[in-house]
Protein backbone atom coordinates (compact mmCIF):
# COMPACT_ATOMS: atom_id res chain seq x y z
CA UNK A 1 0.00 0.00 0.00
CA UNK A 2 1.46 3.35 -1.06
CA UNK A 3 1.39 5.71 2.10
CA UNK A 4 -0.15 9.16 2.51
CA UNK A 5 2.41 10.60 0.13
CA UNK A 6 2.24 7.70 -2.54
CA UNK A 7 5.60 6.12 -0.96
CA UNK A 8 5.73 2.57 -0.83
CA UNK A 9 7.55 1.71 2.84
CA UNK A 10 8.16 -1.66 1.50
CA UNK A 11 9.41 -1.10 -2.17
CA UNK A 12 11.11 2.29 -1.21
CA UNK A 13 9.88 3.88 -4.24
CA UNK A 14 6.57 6.00 -5.66
CA UNK A 15 4.55 3.87 -7.64
CA UNK A 16 4.87 5.34 -11.20
CA UNK A 17 1.36 6.61 -13.26
CA UNK A 18 1.41 3.93 -15.76
CA UNK A 19 1.83 0.92 -12.44
CA UNK A 20 -1.16 2.86 -10.93
CA UNK A 21 -3.46 3.12 -13.99
CA UNK A 22 -2.78 -0.97 -14.51
CA UNK A 23 -3.37 -1.90 -11.00
CA UNK A 24 -6.38 0.20 -11.24
CA UNK A 25 -7.61 -1.37 -14.48
CA UNK A 26 -7.01 -5.15 -12.60
CA UNK A 27 -10.02 -4.12 -10.83
CA UNK A 28 -12.15 -4.14 -13.74
CA UNK A 29 -12.06 -7.86 -15.31
CA UNK A 30 -13.24 -7.09 -18.34
CA UNK A 31 -11.06 -3.54 -19.14
CA UNK A 32 -9.64 -3.63 -22.42
CA UNK A 33 -6.44 -1.46 -21.61
CA UNK A 34 -7.61 1.16 -24.01
CA UNK A 35 -8.41 3.75 -21.24
CA UNK A 36 -4.59 2.91 -19.70
CA UNK A 37 -3.04 3.33 -23.61
CA UNK A 38 -5.24 6.85 -23.85
CA UNK A 39 -3.75 7.85 -20.70
CA UNK A 40 -0.11 6.82 -21.17
CA UNK A 41 -0.66 9.00 -24.63
CA UNK A 42 -1.18 12.10 -23.03
CA UNK A 43 1.41 11.46 -20.41
CA UNK A 44 3.95 11.21 -23.07
CA UNK A 45 2.91 14.26 -24.72
CA UNK A 46 2.75 15.71 -21.46
CA UNK A 47 6.42 15.35 -20.96
CA UNK A 48 7.35 16.73 -24.64
CA UNK A 49 5.42 19.95 -23.83
CA UNK A 50 6.99 20.44 -20.57
CA UNK A 51 10.50 19.64 -22.16
CA UNK A 52 9.59 22.63 -24.47
CA UNK A 53 8.70 24.75 -21.64
CA UNK A 54 11.31 24.10 -19.60
CA UNK A 55 13.65 25.82 -22.43
CA UNK A 56 11.21 28.23 -23.50
CA UNK A 57 13.53 30.82 -22.77
CA UNK A 58 16.26 29.23 -24.93
CA UNK A 59 14.33 28.04 -28.11
CA UNK A 60 12.65 30.21 -30.31
CA UNK A 61 8.96 29.24 -28.75
CA UNK A 62 7.80 32.52 -26.66
CA UNK A 63 5.51 35.02 -27.87
CA UNK A 64 2.86 35.01 -30.25
CA UNK A 65 2.71 33.04 -33.35
CA UNK A 66 0.60 35.92 -35.23
CA UNK A 67 -2.27 33.92 -35.42
CA UNK A 68 -5.87 34.57 -33.62
CA UNK A 69 -7.61 31.43 -32.15
CA UNK A 70 -11.10 30.56 -32.73
CA UNK A 71 -11.79 32.30 -29.13
CA UNK A 72 -10.34 35.70 -30.80
CA UNK A 73 -7.60 35.18 -28.60
CA UNK A 74 -3.96 35.67 -30.01
CA UNK A 75 -2.31 32.34 -30.23
CA UNK A 76 1.15 31.87 -28.61
CA UNK A 77 3.87 30.09 -30.14
CA UNK A 78 3.60 27.23 -27.46
CA UNK A 79 -0.41 27.19 -27.93
CA UNK A 80 0.10 25.55 -31.25
CA UNK A 81 3.09 23.55 -30.43
CA UNK A 82 1.33 22.13 -27.36
CA UNK A 83 -1.51 21.03 -29.45
CA UNK A 84 0.32 19.60 -31.83
CA UNK A 85 2.05 17.51 -29.64
CA UNK A 86 -1.06 16.15 -27.61
CA UNK A 87 -3.37 15.79 -30.95
CA UNK A 88 0.08 13.84 -32.73
CA UNK A 89 0.41 11.73 -29.18
CA UNK A 90 -3.66 10.72 -29.51
CA UNK A 91 -3.30 10.33 -33.22
CA UNK A 92 -0.60 7.61 -32.59
CA UNK A 93 -2.37 5.77 -29.92
CA UNK A 94 -5.47 5.31 -31.48
CA UNK A 95 -7.78 4.71 -28.57
CA UNK A 96 -9.50 7.83 -29.45
CA UNK A 97 -11.89 8.79 -32.69
CA UNK A 98 -12.71 12.43 -32.10
CA UNK A 99 -9.98 15.24 -30.60
CA UNK A 100 -11.59 18.78 -30.05
CA UNK A 101 -8.83 21.37 -28.87
CA UNK A 102 -9.11 24.81 -27.96
CA UNK A 103 -6.48 26.17 -30.18
CA UNK A 104 -8.47 24.11 -32.91
CA UNK A 105 -12.05 25.63 -34.98
CA UNK A 106 -13.16 22.54 -35.84
CA UNK A 107 -13.49 18.85 -34.62
CA UNK A 108 -10.48 16.74 -35.33
CA UNK A 109 -12.18 13.28 -36.31
CA UNK A 110 -9.37 10.23 -36.42
CA UNK A 111 -8.96 7.50 -38.70
CA UNK A 112 -9.00 4.45 -36.86
CA UNK A 113 -4.78 3.22 -37.05
CA UNK A 114 -5.41 -0.61 -37.69
CA UNK A 115 -7.90 -3.03 -36.53
CA UNK A 116 -6.01 -2.57 -32.78
CA UNK A 117 -7.50 0.85 -32.55
CA UNK A 118 -10.61 1.03 -30.42
CA UNK A 119 -11.66 4.91 -30.96
CA UNK A 120 -14.16 4.62 -28.93
CA UNK A 121 -12.77 7.70 -26.68
CA UNK A 122 -13.84 11.69 -27.26
CA UNK A 123 -11.01 13.81 -25.99
CA UNK A 124 -11.54 17.08 -25.68
CA UNK A 125 -8.36 19.56 -24.74
CA UNK A 126 -7.46 22.62 -23.86
CA UNK A 127 -3.41 22.48 -24.79
CA UNK A 128 -2.12 25.56 -23.02
CA UNK A 129 -4.09 27.30 -20.38
CA UNK A 130 -2.83 30.45 -19.04
CA UNK A 131 -0.34 31.18 -22.39
CA UNK A 132 -0.04 34.06 -22.19
CA UNK A 133 1.92 33.75 -19.01
CA UNK A 134 4.94 31.99 -20.82
CA UNK A 135 6.91 34.58 -21.75
CA UNK A 136 7.08 35.84 -17.96
CA UNK A 137 7.98 32.72 -16.71
CA UNK A 138 5.00 31.57 -14.65
CA UNK A 139 2.86 28.29 -14.29
CA UNK A 140 0.82 27.15 -17.56
CA UNK A 141 -0.79 23.71 -17.92
CA UNK A 142 -2.99 21.35 -20.31
CA UNK A 143 -6.27 20.37 -19.07
CA UNK A 144 -7.98 16.77 -20.62
CA UNK A 145 -11.16 16.14 -20.72
CA UNK A 146 -12.32 12.44 -21.93
CA UNK A 147 -15.81 11.01 -23.20
CA UNK A 148 -17.07 8.12 -24.65
CA UNK A 149 -18.31 8.00 -28.35
CA UNK A 150 -21.43 7.14 -27.84
CA UNK A 151 -23.16 3.30 -29.26
CA UNK A 152 -23.64 3.59 -32.60
CA UNK A 153 -22.77 7.19 -33.01
CA UNK A 154 -20.06 8.57 -35.63
CA UNK A 155 -17.43 10.88 -34.32
CA UNK A 156 -19.01 14.50 -34.92
CA UNK A 157 -19.74 17.15 -33.77
CA UNK A 158 -22.74 16.27 -31.79
CA UNK A 159 -21.34 13.38 -30.40
CA UNK A 160 -18.83 15.82 -28.71
CA UNK A 161 -21.63 17.95 -27.04
CA UNK A 162 -22.22 16.55 -24.34
CA UNK A 163 -22.64 17.80 -20.07
CA UNK A 164 -19.57 17.73 -18.27
CA UNK A 165 -21.45 14.90 -15.80
CA UNK A 166 -21.00 12.16 -18.81
CA UNK A 167 -16.96 12.68 -18.48
CA UNK A 168 -15.46 9.50 -17.81
CA UNK A 169 -12.07 11.32 -16.60
CA UNK A 170 -10.31 14.59 -16.11
CA UNK A 171 -6.93 15.78 -15.52
CA UNK A 172 -4.64 18.66 -16.21
CA UNK A 173 -0.61 19.07 -16.39
CA UNK A 174 0.52 21.89 -14.28
CA UNK A 175 3.77 23.14 -15.74
CA UNK A 176 4.87 24.54 -12.09
CA UNK A 177 8.24 24.90 -10.62
CA UNK A 178 7.65 20.85 -10.82
CA UNK A 179 5.45 19.14 -13.32
CA UNK A 180 2.54 17.42 -12.22
CA UNK A 181 -0.51 15.67 -13.80
CA UNK A 182 -3.74 15.18 -11.27
CA UNK A 183 -6.60 12.99 -12.86
CA UNK A 184 -9.75 11.78 -11.97
CA UNK A 185 -11.83 8.46 -13.89
CA UNK A 186 -14.29 9.05 -11.55
CA UNK A 187 -12.69 7.38 -8.34
CA UNK A 188 -11.33 10.23 -6.29
CA UNK A 189 -7.88 12.31 -7.16
CA UNK A 190 -4.81 11.45 -7.82
CA UNK A 191 -1.67 13.40 -8.18
CA UNK A 192 1.68 12.10 -9.89
CA UNK A 193 4.97 13.96 -9.98
CA UNK A 194 7.61 14.33 -12.66
CA UNK A 195 10.67 12.80 -11.53
CA UNK A 196 12.68 14.82 -14.24
CA UNK A 197 15.96 12.24 -13.48
CA UNK A 198 13.79 8.66 -14.09
CA UNK A 199 11.51 10.72 -16.85
CA UNK A 200 8.42 9.28 -15.04
CA UNK A 201 5.28 10.62 -13.23
CA UNK A 202 5.43 9.30 -9.71
CA UNK A 203 2.42 8.79 -7.59
CA UNK A 204 3.08 11.63 -5.00
CA UNK A 205 -0.20 13.03 -4.05
CA UNK A 206 -2.95 10.09 -3.50
CA UNK A 207 -6.90 10.83 -2.88
CA UNK A 208 -6.68 14.50 -2.92
CA UNK A 209 -9.31 15.88 -1.19
CA UNK A 210 -10.04 20.14 -1.28
CA UNK A 211 -10.26 21.47 2.39
CA UNK A 212 -14.16 22.33 3.03
CA UNK A 213 -12.87 25.69 3.52
CA UNK A 214 -9.93 27.87 2.78
CA UNK A 215 -7.83 31.10 3.04
CA UNK A 216 -7.24 31.88 -0.98
CA UNK A 217 -10.06 33.68 -2.86
CA UNK A 218 -9.06 34.37 -6.69
CA UNK A 219 -10.82 36.38 -8.94
CA UNK A 220 -9.41 39.18 -11.30
CA UNK A 221 -10.79 42.41 -9.29
CA UNK A 222 -8.99 44.57 -12.81
CA UNK A 223 -13.34 43.42 -13.46
CA UNK A 224 -14.11 44.57 -10.09
CA UNK A 225 -16.45 47.76 -11.29
CA UNK A 226 -18.35 44.95 -13.17
CA UNK A 227 -19.38 42.93 -10.91
CA UNK A 228 -22.91 41.92 -9.50
CA UNK A 229 -24.10 43.59 -6.50
CA UNK A 230 -23.79 39.92 -4.35
CA UNK A 231 -20.50 39.14 -5.44
CA UNK A 232 -18.52 43.04 -4.40
CA UNK A 233 -20.45 41.96 -0.87
CA UNK A 234 -19.02 38.44 -0.53
CA UNK A 235 -15.10 39.89 -1.60
CA UNK A 236 -16.26 42.48 0.95
CA UNK A 237 -17.00 40.23 3.63
CA UNK A 238 -13.77 38.03 2.71
CA UNK A 239 -11.99 40.62 3.45
CA UNK A 240 -13.57 42.39 6.47
CA UNK A 241 -16.25 41.03 8.14
CA UNK A 242 -14.27 37.75 9.06
CA UNK A 243 -13.72 37.28 12.55
CA UNK A 244 -9.89 37.16 12.14
CA UNK A 245 -7.85 39.71 10.55
CA UNK A 246 -6.47 38.33 7.14
CA UNK A 247 -8.44 35.72 7.69
CA UNK A 248 -8.67 35.16 3.93
CA UNK A 249 -6.03 36.28 1.10
CA UNK A 250 -6.13 37.36 -2.73
CA UNK A 251 -4.20 34.92 -5.02
CA UNK A 252 -5.11 35.18 -8.74
CA UNK A 253 -1.73 33.90 -11.15
CA UNK A 254 -4.36 34.77 -14.59
CA UNK A 255 -3.29 31.02 -15.21
CA UNK A 256 -6.86 29.18 -14.14
CA UNK A 257 -5.07 25.84 -13.81
CA UNK A 258 -1.92 27.37 -11.37
CA UNK A 259 -4.91 28.92 -9.26
CA UNK A 260 -6.85 25.84 -9.61
CA UNK A 261 -4.02 23.48 -8.02
CA UNK A 262 -3.14 25.60 -5.09
CA UNK A 263 -7.06 26.16 -4.55
CA UNK A 264 -7.57 22.46 -4.26
CA UNK A 265 -4.84 21.36 -1.88
CA UNK A 266 -4.54 24.79 0.41
CA UNK A 267 -8.27 25.53 0.42
CA UNK A 268 -9.79 28.27 -1.56
CA UNK A 269 -12.36 29.75 -4.31
CA UNK A 270 -11.59 30.71 -7.96
CA UNK A 271 -14.00 32.93 -9.41
CA UNK A 272 -14.68 34.44 -12.57
CA UNK A 273 -18.19 35.78 -13.47
CA UNK A 274 -20.02 37.21 -16.25
CA UNK A 275 -18.18 40.83 -17.20
CA UNK A 276 -19.16 43.34 -19.96
CA UNK A 277 -16.60 41.82 -22.41
CA UNK A 278 -17.23 37.92 -21.51
CA UNK A 279 -20.76 38.43 -21.04
CA UNK A 280 -21.15 34.66 -20.17
CA UNK A 281 -17.91 34.30 -18.42
CA UNK A 282 -14.62 34.02 -19.75
CA UNK A 283 -13.55 30.39 -19.14
CA UNK A 284 -14.48 27.61 -21.41
CA UNK A 285 -17.03 25.50 -20.52
CA UNK A 286 -15.92 22.26 -22.43
CA UNK A 287 -12.24 22.60 -22.02
CA UNK A 288 -12.00 24.24 -18.71
CA UNK A 289 -14.90 24.47 -17.08
CA UNK A 290 -16.02 20.91 -17.25
CA UNK A 291 -12.38 19.10 -16.49
CA UNK A 292 -12.35 21.18 -13.28
CA UNK A 293 -15.33 20.80 -12.06
CA UNK A 294 -15.26 17.16 -12.55
CA UNK A 295 -12.17 16.93 -10.51
CA UNK A 296 -13.22 19.34 -7.92
CA UNK A 297 -16.70 17.27 -7.06
CA UNK A 298 -14.31 13.95 -6.74
CA UNK A 299 -11.99 15.30 -4.40
CA UNK A 300 -15.42 16.69 -2.05
CA UNK A 301 -15.75 20.38 -3.72
CA UNK A 302 -18.31 22.15 -5.72
CA UNK A 303 -18.56 24.04 -8.95
CA UNK A 304 -20.91 26.35 -10.28
CA UNK A 305 -22.07 29.03 -13.08
CA UNK A 306 -23.36 30.99 -9.27
CA UNK A 307 -26.15 29.01 -9.83
CA UNK A 308 -26.38 25.64 -11.57
CA UNK A 309 -23.60 22.89 -10.90
CA UNK A 310 -21.23 23.11 -14.03
CA UNK A 311 -21.56 19.37 -14.93
CA UNK A 312 -25.22 19.61 -15.50
CA UNK A 313 -24.77 22.21 -17.98
CA UNK A 314 -25.69 21.34 -22.01
CA UNK A 315 -23.26 22.38 -24.24
CA UNK A 316 -24.46 24.14 -27.38
CA UNK A 317 -21.11 25.03 -29.06
CA UNK A 318 -18.12 23.74 -28.48
CA UNK A 319 -16.40 26.93 -27.40
CA UNK A 320 -19.05 27.88 -25.26
CA UNK A 321 -18.21 30.09 -22.10
CA UNK A 322 -19.31 30.22 -18.43
CA UNK A 323 -18.90 32.01 -15.29
CA UNK A 324 -17.63 29.69 -13.31
CA UNK A 325 -17.38 29.47 -9.10
CA UNK A 326 -14.85 26.63 -8.37
CA UNK A 327 -13.36 25.33 -5.08
CA UNK A 328 -13.70 24.59 -1.51
CA UNK A 329 -17.41 24.03 -0.85
CA UNK A 330 -18.27 26.17 1.95
CA UNK A 331 -16.72 28.96 -0.40
CA UNK A 332 -18.75 28.25 -3.17
CA UNK A 333 -21.76 27.89 -0.98
CA UNK A 334 -21.46 31.25 0.74
CA UNK A 335 -20.72 33.11 -2.64
CA UNK A 336 -23.79 31.36 -3.81
CA UNK A 337 -25.63 32.47 -1.04
CA UNK A 338 -24.29 36.55 -1.73
CA UNK A 339 -25.24 36.08 -5.11
CA UNK A 340 -28.99 35.43 -4.27
CA UNK A 341 -28.78 38.34 -1.98
CA UNK A 342 -28.95 36.57 1.35
CA UNK A 343 -25.85 37.69 2.98
CA UNK A 344 -23.35 35.34 4.83
CA UNK A 345 -24.30 31.81 5.84
CA UNK A 346 -25.49 32.02 10.06
CA UNK A 347 -22.74 31.36 12.02
P1 LIG B 1 -4.99 32.37 -21.75
O1 LIG B 1 -4.82 30.87 -21.96
O2 LIG B 1 -5.38 33.11 -22.99
O3 LIG B 1 -3.82 33.00 -21.04
O4 LIG B 1 -6.32 32.56 -20.80
C1 LIG B 1 -6.23 32.10 -19.53
C2 LIG B 1 -7.60 32.04 -18.89
O5 LIG B 1 -8.51 31.37 -19.69
C3 LIG B 1 -7.48 31.35 -17.52
O6 LIG B 1 -6.45 30.42 -17.48
C4 LIG B 1 -7.26 32.51 -16.58
O7 LIG B 1 -7.64 32.28 -15.25
C5 LIG B 1 -8.07 33.61 -17.21
O8 LIG B 1 -8.07 33.33 -18.61
C6 LIG B 1 -7.46 34.94 -16.96
O9 LIG B 1 -8.29 35.90 -17.49
P2 LIG B 1 -8.07 37.46 -17.16
O10 LIG B 1 -6.75 37.85 -17.76
O11 LIG B 1 -9.25 38.12 -17.82
O12 LIG B 1 -8.10 37.63 -15.67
Amino acid sequence: MPSKSGYHPETGRFQTLDQFVIEQQERFPHSTGSFSRLLRDLSVAAKVVNSDIRRAGLLDVTGASGDVNVQGEVQQRLDIIAHTEFVEALKLGGECSLIVSEEHDEIIPIEPMGPESDGSYIVLLDPLDGSSNIDVNVSVGTIFSVYRLPEGREPSLESALQPGSEQIAAGYIVYGSSTMLVYTSGDGVNGFTLDPLVGEFMLSHPKIQVPPTGRFYSIDEGNSAAFHEGLEQYIHWLQYEQEKPQAHKTRYIGSFISDFHRNLLKGGIYMYPATPVYPQGKLRLMYEANPMAFIIEQAGGRATDGERRILDLQPEALHQRTAVYIGSTQMVRTAEAFLRGEGPPAS
